[in-house]
């Protein structure tokens, strides 16, 4: 066990400056493709889903900012949505272009040989551009559908150069303090290529944008055991890795609770990235969710989920790093990894409750909500119009 006492001042000021965005799509109902499933008191305006990622933040003190999806959080006044978030106590963090789910898009947005598709979706980033002036928001998110089925479809080589002048395109669009993130994913919807299968192909691309583009990398996004942390590692040392779009998968790309599936690799995770001094708030990575919550409570789902982040960040910080450099230099092969594991079998939950305490929070965010009532009132209040969703 651990108490807050046992951290160097180091260690606490990172604890105390870690904050995670949430999406704004996770508190709106989604599912698979078999089916949607509907739950009372599910916001049905960009509004009720801020009003929402603020009870979060509420209960947990860390999520202080939350992801838009433009068309789904398409709304008349941004100003007006900005003053509504910073009235409940968060800001409006980046925006996500969305160009998968219109028809137009069937052979590619980006990437389409059509040059008018392609202006649509250039002019659709354009206009995410435009909004974030309004709402404040300082990053750009870019994931696209883009790919083919079938070998012979269309020429990939071709793909990647349109790609480029796309990107480019937009980029230069964007104001000297906004910054670009490519996200990559190597399938779905596309089965056979994606035009952005994985970080390498991510990397070249924004490097060939400049220095303020960067890499998103979605832990949901890889195929199945790789080895996440070493692409963590390599995207930090080309100075590249932008954000995370946290999650966790079983199969593909599950969108679970993050650390739910494999806490373990979320450690793995955190410990290269605070060894490389990548959690500092001036570190320039963002730590996000990229979640739907088909099942369970949305609410109590990101409050799990920012807890579990913070519990495993805690591990990874309490690691002996001074005793690693050292068993690592002697070859001691177990003992470099007994150092770590250590720290992941550390109960670092009471040192939580402690911390909270000390920020004038309640000890228990997930049974705080749970008895706030808020999620009662709400679903006695948004009775009637479209709830959200994902898939609409
Ligand atoms: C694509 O699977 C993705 O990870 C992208 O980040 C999208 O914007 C997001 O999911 C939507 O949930
Ligand atoms: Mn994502």
């Amino acid at each position: 066990m651990v108490t807050l006492n046992d951290l160097t001042a180091e260690q606490r000021r990172l604890l105390d400056e870690q904050t995670i965005e949430l999406p704004s799509w996770a508190f709106g109902n989604s599912g698979t493709r078999f089916k949607v499933f509907t739950t009372p008191g599910t916001p049905r305006t960009p509004y009720e889903k801020i009003a929402d990622a603020a009870q979060v933040n509420k209960y947990t003190g860390i999520t202080p900012r939350v992801s838009l999806h433009i068309p789904w959080d398409e709304t008349e006044d941004y100003g007006k949505l900005r003053s509504y978030a910073e009235e409940n106590g968060i800001k409006l963090g980046n925006v996500n272009s969305n160009v998968f789910q219109d028809d137009d898009y069937k052979f590619g947005s980006l990437t389409n040989s059509d040059p008018a598709i392609r202006k649509k979706a250039i002019d659709a980033h354009k206009h995410c551009i435009d909004i974030m002036h309004q709402t404040g928001s300082d990053t750009l998110k870019i994931w696209l559908g883009d790919g083919t089925n079938y070998p012979g479809q269309d020429s990939m080589n071709a793909r990647q150069d349109r790609l480029h002048e796309s990107l480019s395109e937009i980029y230069d669009y964007m104001s000297d303090d906004q910054k670009l993130l490519l996200e990559y994913k190597f399938f779905e919807p596309a089965f056979y290529h994606t035009d952005v299968p994985d970080w390498g192909t991510a990397l070249l691309q924004v490097r060939a944008l400049g220095d303020r583009a960067m890499v998103c990398l979605d832990t949901g996004h890889h195929a199945p055991n790789t080895n996440v942390e070493f692409i963590v590692m390599q995207l930090l040392r080309a100075g590249r890795l932008g954000a995370f779009d946290f999650n966790s998968r079983f199969y593909a790309d599950d969108d679970l609770m993050v650390g739910a599936a494999d806490p373990f690799q979320l450690f793995r995770i955190m410990h290269e990235i605070v060894s490389l001094n990548a959690l500092d708030k001036d570190s320039g990575v963002n730590f996000m969710l990229d979640q739907c919550h088909n099942l369970e409570d949305k609410i109590l789902g990101e409050i799990r989920s920012a807890l579990n982040v913070q519990e495993i960040t805690a591990k990874a910080l309490i690691v002996d790093h001074e005793a690693l450099a050292k068993a690592q230099e002697e070859h001691d092969v177990l003992g470099a990894n007994n150092i770590l594991m250590d720290a992941f079998y550390t109960d670092v939950r009471p040192m939580l409750e402690e911390w909270r305490v000390a920020r004038g929070l309640d000890p228990d965010p997930y049974g705080a909500y749970a008895r706030s009532g808020y999620g009662e009132k709400v679903a006695a209040e948004r009775v009637g119009g479209q709830q959200a969703s994902w898939g609409a």
